[in-house]
């Protein structure tokens, strides 16, 4: 141990600093004359490498000293020790930390209480940044010219020191101040008690339930960093297909434990809660939410957790969809259910996230499936509890590689909406294809719902911020990202899928955020604040997820993959057990044309959106082309705006996200010797996969559609090598991922 470290650091201090893990000797050591080493990926964006001769000075002049101001925590012990860790990779010096004497070129945390001298004006600006925010600055405190990472809590200090860290690493001005504009940022792991994860592509769970409580591994104190670093503030455990299990008290304790780790960081751990828990338990003779046995079973329960868990964030609920219990087994309503549940939570202040994914149960009596979850919840705004959100997911069919946003957006004046995306890529490539999210959830939060009219907003962000509501209150606000981690040594199975992590946090904390930025912010953390890696790699970033839409779905084609796993191209499939799992339900290609009638004319599922947006996207001449097969079935010989016809453009489409994606394998061959060669090779070995997924999807949708409308290829397109039967015999049986 650093013998500095010990004259300078309390006793105390020191002492939660060597447990945490995380102290200045056991920090990164590299120093700005070492080359870049081999990256296995694992320490994400918080690589902090050594910075360029003229930055490391002007960092090392920012942080001569570490100085705590507020009380020793757990949480301001972890700001201090990020703080350690940074400098000492970026700049290659063990920044000393004190609580006592503030000097020239500090590193000063602290609250609005507890900085000397700090002046008025900065007073005001902290006092606006509620329990989260933070102010990065340039000041004087005492006469001494220092840099301020203040905030109002313990958790906006370490935020600050993130925010810090990160201008820092990609060198940056660091924004001033920053407040997150939602509250509830959190990750939904789809994680099974047997560690399986459903539509998993990075290894299994890294939450190890045979082994919690008594042993929790270090990597969940990584995980709180990185998540804590965007400001992701919560975590839903387990799957939402979940398991009676989860609630007994066996499980209760690992999931406490789990929170002990977090809880530093301002996670709080929340739980997927099966709605017939206490009848399959047999603690119980029904599930009905009106019957008082189990209104008070749930109600003990809760008090239960609060007992482990005292700082429980609550329940997420998947319940009447796709085959899960659900209040309406007993012919009550969602909110019924939702409610029962968020009595038993309210006296703790846990909430309730009750999803709006619903389709109908039975086949046969469904109707368009894009129409139901509207059906079902839009009647029931204004029915919730007030600790209750209904979670959407962004469209709404599911997580496809383009989907119009959800109906709901802006239907639902009087209930807190949260945002549901998937950071994991069911169905945009695994996690060999690489598809940066940012834009998509861009293009998701910036839509324009056309509630109060056409540019009129509010924007899907703004709905989710909650600044439309009706009655002034301020609404409960969250965005929810399915995860994409596993126990794989990278966390996410390709390298650049840690960019969606990231990206989505980002988003989370300001849903108006640009993706670009984003991409720059994540690329030079990433791969180091180089100009010669951060282009090329944001362009490639920028352009992915478009070339992923044309070789899978364009044109507003959607759910046209493979059955079960949704891997690979299957149009051709209708012989499932309901209609709507059936790809040819959705594309509908016929002699006539193609595509999904959802107007007037055919299930018109557009009336569900406002009455701008209902009349523009109602005539294919003014819908976005990017969604013209989702709401329009059109003649194959249809004219487009290219000049082309709609036939000659699918297949346009197709053979430019082949194009895109040997695009992106040369824009990333061309990196050879500037990134480092592991992570350079293990993203070259995926980038070959991408280019043969993006030949099959092309080969396999253009044999198939010609084989419907009968027309033969436009001149100058390269036929598919293998006949239509070829590629329907190719299956993927062990698929990773599924259900
Ligand atoms: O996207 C679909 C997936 C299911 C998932 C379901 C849901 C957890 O294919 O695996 O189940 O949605 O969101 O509930």
């Amino acid at each position: 141990m650093h013998k500095l470290f010990h004259k300078l650091f309390p006793p105390v201090l020191a002492a939660l600093l060597l447990a945490a893990g995380l102290t200045s000797a056991n920090a990164a050591t590299s120093t700005a004359s070492k080359p870049v080493p081999d990256e296995d990926g694992y320490n994400l964006w918080l690589r902090y490498q050594p910075l360029a001769p003229a930055a490391q000075a002007r960092l090392k002049a920012q942080a001569r000293s570490i100085v705590l101001t507020t009380p020793i925590t757990p949480t301001t012990t972890a700001a201090v020790a990020e703080l350690q860790r940074g400098v000492a990779g970026m700049a290659g010096i063990d920044a000393p930390a004190q609580t006592a004497t503030i000097a020239d070129g500090a590193l000063v945390l602290g609250t609005a209480a507890t900085l000397p001298g700090l002046d008025s004006t900065l007073k005001t600006e902290l006092a606006k940044l509620g329990n989260e925010g933070y102010l990065l600055r340039a000041a004087r405190l005492q006469g001494r010219p220092v840099t301020l990472i203040a905030a109002n809590t313990d958790i906006g200090l370490l935020y600050g020191a993130f925010a810090w860290l990160r201008a820092t690493a990609g060198g940056t001005a660091p924004e001033a101040s920053s407040a997150p504009k939602l509250q509830l940022r959190l990750l939904n792991h789809w994680d099974n008690l047997d560690r399986h994860v459903e539509r998993g592509y990075a290894g299994a769970s890294i939450w190890d339930w045979w082994a919690l409580p008594e042993i929790t591994d270090s990597r969940y104190t990584d995980y709180a960093r990185a998540n804590a670093s965007l400001g992701i503030n919560g975590t839903v455990l387990n799957n939402v297909n979940s398991k009676p299990e989860v609630l007994t008290p066996a499980y209760i304790a690992k999931a406490a434990a789990v929170a002990d780790v977090l809880r530093p960081y301002g996670i709080k751990v929340f739980l997927s809660a099966r709605f017939s828990t206490p009848l399959e338990l047999k603690q119980t003779d029904t599930a009905d939410p009106l019957s008082p046995a189990v209104q008070t079973w749930w109600k003990n329960k809760a008090d239960e957790i609060y007992r482990a868990i005292p700082d429980f964030g609550g329940f997420l609920v998947k319940a009447n969809s796709e085959g899960q219990p659900g209040p309406q087994d007993y012919h009550r309503s969602h909110a019924d259910g939702a409610n029962m549940l968020a009595a038993a939570l309210a006296p703790h202040h846990g909430i309730v996230m009750w999803r709006a994914f619903v389709y109908a149960p039975q086949a046969g009596k469904e109707t368009d499936r894009a129409r139901q979850a509207f059906e079902e919840f839009k009647p029931l705004d204004g029915k919730f509890a007030s600790n209750v959100l209904v979670q959407v997911k962004n469209g709404a069919i599911d997580f496809q590689p383009r989907e119009p946003f959800h109906p709901l957006f802006g239907a639902m004046p009087n209930t807190p909406l949260m945002m549901e995306f998937q950071i994991t890529k069911e169905y945009l490539g695994f996690s060999t294809d690489i598809a940066y999210l940012g834009t998509m959830f861009e293009e998701v939060l910036e839509s324009d719902t056309m509630q109060q009219g056409q540019g009129k907003g509010p924007t899907v962000a703004q709905v989710i911020e909650g600044s439309h509501t009706l009655d002034g209150k301020p609404p409960l606000t969250g965005m929810a990202g399915v995860a994409n981690i596993g126990v794989d040594r990278n966390w996410t199975g390709h390298h650049f899928d840690q960019a969606n992590w990231y990206a989505f946090g980002r988003l989370a904390w300001n849903p108006q955020a640009s993706a670009r930025a984003i991409a720059v912010e994540w690329a030079a953390q990433s791969f180091g604040n180089d100009a010669r890696v951060i282009g090329p790699v944001v362009d490639m970033l920028m352009r992915s997820r478009e070339t992923v839409v044309d070789y899978m779905t364009p044109l507003g084609l959607h759910h046209i993959m493979g059955t079960a796993h949704h891997h690979g191209p299957a149009p051709w499939v209708n012989d499932l057990e309901r209609p709507d799992w059936n790809p040819v339900y959705y594309h509908r290609a016929a002699r006539d044309g193609i595509g999904f009638d959802r107007t007037a004319s055919g299930t018109n599922a557009l009336e569900q959106y406002a009455p701008a947006l209902a009349r523009l996207y109602a005539d294919p001449r003014t819908t976005p082309e990017k969604y013209l097969l989702w709401f329009h079935h059109l003649p194959w010989t249809y004219a487009m705006p290219s000049g082309r016809t709609l036939w000659a453009e699918i297949i346009d489409h197709y053979d430019r996200g082949v194009a895109g994606a040997r695009d992106l394998q040369s824009r990333w061959d061309a990196l050879r010797g500037v990134v480092d060669a592991r992570r350079h090779a293990e993203v070259a070995q995926r980038l070959r996969r991408q280019v043969q997924n993006a030949e099959l999807w092309r080969n396999a949708c253009i044999a198939y559609f010609q084989s419907v409308s009968g027309l033969p290829l436009p001149n100058g397109v390269t036929p598919p090598p293998q006949p239509l039967e070829y590629y329907k015999a190719i299956h993927f049986p062990y698929a990773p991922g599924r259900g």
